[in-house]
């Protein structure tokens, strides 16, 4: 019998390259996101319904997730890990230029919808002893400009996951924080409205992380001993490091 993952957003990037990990090592997977064409063809390249079950829904939506979640069928429903990565970014302005609709989407995807699931899901991580695997990000740990409720979002992601562990280690529940840098997918072009020249000239020569290599990770805090708890992880591209503070001069 194989055992139950959910990857949240497995519909592109992180979360359709962990899903395809993780099936690979015979994990089953249940695979959420929006688009169901998406979700039924990653359903369809890893082996059908046998091994994934997608589940198509809106994370800020906590009816449908529930509704979603109670859906789910027999082989499908003891899930012993939950992958968190479902979340976006919108915009790069400054933050008296912001739309405050997009900063309520982030909240309400990143944090709201993140909550909402991980809380709904516990009981059943608690009994079998499961991990949960939060998508942060450098920029819960780093501030940049236009970062804003992005970074605010993500610190939140990073400090709920250690909050998580403080009140599960007696239940031998592991919890994860992955904190990527600059990687390729789709989240530039979402967080950009699209702009392929801005997406291009981002990755542009700096040879950035690739969906795999944040797949790969997962599935190594995935395999280790129930013993052992990665608390979190900071992963850059060799490409990427950091700046002198900067100085504003009147
Ligand atoms: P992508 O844009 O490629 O994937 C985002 C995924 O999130 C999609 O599957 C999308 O599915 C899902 N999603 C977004 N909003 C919702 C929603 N309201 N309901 C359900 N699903 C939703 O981005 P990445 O793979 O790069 O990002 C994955 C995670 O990693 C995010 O949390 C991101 O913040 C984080 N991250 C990304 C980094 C990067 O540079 N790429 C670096 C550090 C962290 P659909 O649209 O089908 O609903
Ligand atoms: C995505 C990485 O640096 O664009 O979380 O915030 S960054």
């Amino acid at each position: 019998m194989r055992n139950t993952a959910i990857v949240t957003g497995a519909t592109s990037g992180f979360g359709d390259a962990i899903a395809r990990r993780l099936a690979a090592d015979g994990w089953r997977i249940v695979a959420t996101g929006r688009r169901r064409d998406r979700l039924d063809a990653l359903a369809d390249a890893l082996g059908g319904p046998d091994v994934v079950h997608p589940l198509c829904f809106d994370i800020r939506d906590e009816a449908a997730t529930r509704a979603a979640l109670q859906s789910l069928p027999e082989g499908f429903q003891d899930i012993s890990v939950l992958v968190n990565n479902a979340g976006l970014a919108l915009g790069t302005g400054a933050a008296q230029d912001c739309d405050l609709e997009q900063w309520r989407a982030m909240i309400d995807t990143n944090i709201t919808g993140l909550v909402t699931i991980t809380r709904l899901l516990l009981d059943r991580l608690i009994a079998r002893r499961g991990l949960i695997v939060n998508l942060a990000s450098i920029a819960s740990n780093w501030p940049y400009p236009g970062g804003n409720v992005y970074g605010g979002t993500k610190a939140f992601v990073k400090q709920f996951s250690l909050g998580l562990r403080c009140d599960l280690s007696a239940h031998g529940v592991r919890v994860t924080s992955i904190e990527p840098g600059l990687s390729e997918s789709e989240f530039t072009l979402v967080r950009t409205g699209g702009d392929t020249a801005a997406y291009d000239a981002l990755y542009a020569g700096a040879n950035p992380l690739q969906p795999e290599d944040i797949a790969e990770t997962v599935r190594w805090v995935a395999s280790l001993p129930p013993h052992v708890n990665i608390n979190s992880l900071e992963i850059m591209p060799v490409s990427q490091s950091w700046s002198p503070f900067k100085i504003h001069r009147e």
